[in-house]
């Protein structure tokens, strides 16, 4: 796409939903950090989602994670997600922080634990509709740490039977995102651990079942974009988790560690159809900031997934495809080279113009003092963290 309108409307389109956790504490096995200001409730959660989206003007969703996000009225917190205008995003399960699911949530050996489990999803339905969110996003941290633990296919049978199970309470606006991750926490077997096992469950499943890429979710050296082409031409990308890893699942900010890899991956979505409305491709983050204060680093993030687009829509389609037909390996990288070295900075900064917001929102923020009113306001009561 070389025509600059073009281009511009499809950056103003594009929405990047921010995750609830990414605003609160967070920090690894060894130590969370706290941070002054940090949110006590969901409420609050929501009120720094806004920040960011009053900023860069694209981030309108918010991603919860239940129980993280439990509350007592679904209705009032969506309510006050539109009074600052926002709406709520995919409803996260978490089967993984509870002492029952020590072997496994819906793959568990135990038939009651399943049940628990599945009843858990079932309940994030029951948030979905109260909160108006059209996405079931389920991540299990099932697997096994011994060979000979757990018979390896009774567990993929156990995963088939509890996902049928939601996937028949799911409304006509409602999908299902199936997400896939290598390993962690278990270390011998996962139970969804590729986009393949992804794939073929959301395929027997039906079309309102998709799978979910997270970044950082791959073991070194896979090709994501790869799985992202394929997946879109299947018909089954339903979003992404973006973040970024040079090491595991280290949820650092998208575009971070390797930005030519955010680029080579929102080439192939803009390839293949994944910016049209009607794809409905959901472009998530999943991020915790645990050194680094979360709102800017949540508007560089989303800034960065921006850049990439950008980059990626300035790509000159027509001569990357002469080239490619042409056989000409050289002509057909540069193509692609050129459109990932253009600076689009200035571009992404006209876009913010013309959308009534600051041309750079990172220092805009900054100089709002939000910062230093949410570290005066926010004192007593929890924290609320990740896990919290
Ligand atoms: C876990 O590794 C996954 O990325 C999930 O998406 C998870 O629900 C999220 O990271 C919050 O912990
Ligand atoms: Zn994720
Ligand atoms: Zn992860």
């Amino acid at each position: 796409m070389s025509d600059v309108s073009a281009v511009k409307a499809a950056l103003k389109s594009q929405v990047i939903e921010t995750p609830s956790w990414g605003y609160g504490n967070s920090g690894t096995r060894f130590k969370v950090f706290a941070q002054p200001g940090v949110p006590r409730d969901p409420f609050e959660k929501l009120a720094d989602a806004a920040q960011v989206h009053a900023y860069t003007g694209v981030a309108p969703k918010v991603s919860l994670h239940i129980p993280w996000d439990k509350v007592e009225d679904y209705p009032a917190l969506t309510r006050h997600a539109e009074d600052l205008g926002l709406r709520i995003g995919a409803i996260n399960s978490n089967v993984f922080q509870d002492d029952d699911f020590k072997l496994g949530s819906v793959t568990h050996p135990d038939p009651k634990v399943r049940r628990k489990a599945t009843d858990h999803l079932l309940e994030c339905v029951d948030i979905m509709e109260a909160t108006g969110s059209p996405d079931l996003k389920l991540w299990f941290s099932d697997g096994t740490n011994y060979p000979g633990q757990d018979d390896i296919s009774g567990r993929q049978d156990r995963l088939a039977e509890a996902l049928a199970e939601v996937y028949e309470r799911l409304g006509d606006d409602q999908r299902m995102l199936l997400e896939y991750k290598l390993f962690e926490p278990a270390f011998y077997t996962t139970d969804v651990p590729d986009w393949g096992t992804a794939y073929a469950h959301c395929l027997k499943l039906g079309p309102k079942a998709q799978v979910v890429v997270d970044t950082g979710h791959h073991a070194p050296g896979t090709n994501i974009e790869f799985i992202v082409a394929f997946l879109l031409r299947e018909g089954k990308l339903g979003a992404f988790d973006f973040n970024s890893r040079f090491y595991a699942d280290d949820d650092l900010m998208a575009g971070a560690a390797d930005p030519f890899q955010l680029f080579r991956i929102m080439h192939e979505v803009v390839k293949n159809g994944g910016l049209e409305a009607e794809t409905n491709v959901n472009f998530m983050l999943d991020q915790c900031h645990n050194i680094e204060a979360k709102i800017p680093a949540v508007i560089r993030s989303v800034t960065n997934v921006q850049e990439a687009t950008a980059k990626a829509l300035l790509i000159d389609s027509e001569a990357l495809a002469a080239a490619q037909h042409s056989g000409d390996v050289l002509a057909s990288n540069g193509v692609l080279m050129d459109a990932f070295n253009t600076d689009v900075r200035p571009l992404l900064a006209e876009v913010r113009e013309e959308l009534g917001l600051a041309r750079d929102p990172f220092a805009a923020y900054l100089a709002s003092g939000n910062q230093e009113r949410i570290a005066t306001d926010r004192v007593g009561g929890e924290q609320a963290g990740w896990g919290a």
